[in-house]
């Protein structure tokens, strides 16, 4: 389904894009069910072949339940920091309640009370705005786009050498169908001034950081003559539902392409500037190297030779979700390999696979293309034809020519990671 210019998407659509209607269901049952036999935090058996098996993947974490949450993997608890696990990306939505977390300060909303909330909309501008949730649902035209939301951090794990901050595996990505206002038609209604430069995002949580600098706001900026205002929402609705909590509840930014870094949760302050923002969150972190793919050397930056700037646009990615390495295959058994694949550059219109690390490549078949922000799923069927191990490899190929590579590649806050991703398995004797 492209970008969609209405408000509602059916029911039955998202039940499908969702995987179908018995297995949401199924999932949706899980985490009571879990909780009753467990009391609290999950550990994953070792894998069949091995504890070694699967190591990369996801975090390396016990699972946790949140209030609206299936069992996820915890990376933190303060702030909360939770990843989602590998299977959730078969399907090119990711559900509402395995969908990851990420906050910064520790004192997030539980609750909003939704008579007194209101989204305000002040700075340079002719005419200051408040408005209720059902103003901004009544007022303003809705929208739909689907969506990938992706921390500028995730894989953080696997940069060598190893670099601070949380080490998040690949699950800290999701993508949703997001409908809300287009951001353009609040900034809009305001009339914003001559002179302005910047619109500036803030949402309700308070509170400690991990250091004092990082405390107590957590505030991000876009150009006002980035393109990506245009396309950029502001969303109450996620896969057709109220957002949860942790991931923003009432209404959330949405800035399609663009890390979600930007995409502020519980926004509750819009502000329209007439000079950039400086704050901490713009200036001394989630910062790249001005380098090509943002790559540089510890050398480089021990030398204060790094010039960093705002991370923005997601680079192309592609994932291997099944198999997983959890089990032996057996020989000339035909295995659908299963994956997602996005960019934040344009749509994915090439995904490859490979049986042999990358030697040689053979193209996959994509699944429904949803907008070129969205999840692409693909698969291709596999016939191993002699024991021992394999290694599989993916690699995406964008509308803009990106293609992913091996090269090696690192900056000073581990983030960009984009390299060709692999999973090895194991093929035996059918017994
Ligand atoms: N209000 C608020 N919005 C926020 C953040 C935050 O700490 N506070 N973190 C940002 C970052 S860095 C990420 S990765 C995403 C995570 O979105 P999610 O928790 O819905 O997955 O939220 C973004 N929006
Ligand atoms: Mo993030």
């Amino acid at each position: 389904m492209p970008e969609k210019d209405s408000g509602k998407i059916s029911r039955r659509f998202l039940l499908k894009a969702l995987g179908g209607g018995a297995a949401w269901l199924g999932l949706s049952k899980l985490p009571s069910a879990l909780a009753q036999v467990s009391g609290q935090a999950i550990k994953p058996l070792p894998g069949f072949t091995g504890p070694d098996a699967n190591p990369y993947w996801g975090a390396a974490g016990p699972f946790v339940i949140y209030p609206q949450k299936l069992p996820l993997i915890q990376i933190t608890d303060r702030p909360v920091q939770l990843e989602t696990p590998r299977h959730y990306f078969l399907t090119p939505f990711t559900p509402n309640a395995a969908f990851y977390v990420r906050w910064h300060l520790e004192g997030i909303p539980n609750a909003v009370n939704l008579s007194k909330w209101r989204l305000f909309l002040e700075g340079n501008v002719e005419k200051s705005l408040a408005l209720s949730l059902s103003d901004l649902m009544k007022q303003f035209k809705p929208v739909s786009i689907a969506a990938v939301n992706q921390c500028s951090g995730n894989s953080r794990s696997r940069f060598q050498p190893r670099v601070p901050g949380a080490q998040w595996g690949n699950g800290a990505m999701g993508n949703a169908l997001f409908t809300g206002v287009r951001l353009k038609d609040l900034l809009n209604s305001a009339r914003v001034r001559t002179g302005s430069v910047q619109v500036q995002f803030e949402g309700l949580e308070k509170g400690r950081g991990l250091t004092d600098s990082a405390s107590y706001r957590f505030l991000k900026s876009l150009h006002l003559n980035d393109p990506v205002i245009h396309e950029t929402i502001v969303a109450y609705e996620m896969n057709g539902e109220p957002l949860p909590m942790l991931n923003g509840f009432p209404v959330r930014l949405v800035v399609p392409g663009k890390f979600s870094t930007f995409w502020i949760k519980a926004l509750t302050w819009i502000r329209v500037l007439k000079e950039p923002d400086t704050n901490f969150w713009m200036t001394k972190t989630y910062c790249v190297p001005d380098t090509p793919r943002g790559n540089t050397t510890p050398e480089d930056v021990k030398n204060g030779r790094v010039n960093m700037v705002p991370v923005g646009t997601m680079p192309i990615r592609s994932f291997i979700v099944t198999p997983d390495g959890s089990g032996k295959i057996p020989l000339e058994m035909p295995v659908t390999v299963r994956g997602i694949a996005f960019s934040g550059y344009g749509r994915v219109v090439k995904v490859e696979f490979s049986d042999d690390d990358g030697k040689a490549w053979k193209k996959t078949r994509l699944g429904v293309d949803y907008g070129r922000y969205s999840f692409r799923t693909w698969e291709t069927t596999w016939i191993p034809k002699r024991i021992g191990k394999y290694m599989l490899a993916v690699q995406a190929t964008d509308e803009k020519g990106n293609v992913q590579s091996d090269e090696d590649y690192w900056n000073p806050k581990g983030y960009l990671w984009n390299k060709i991703e692999r999973q090895e398995v194991t093929v035996d004797v059918a017994q």
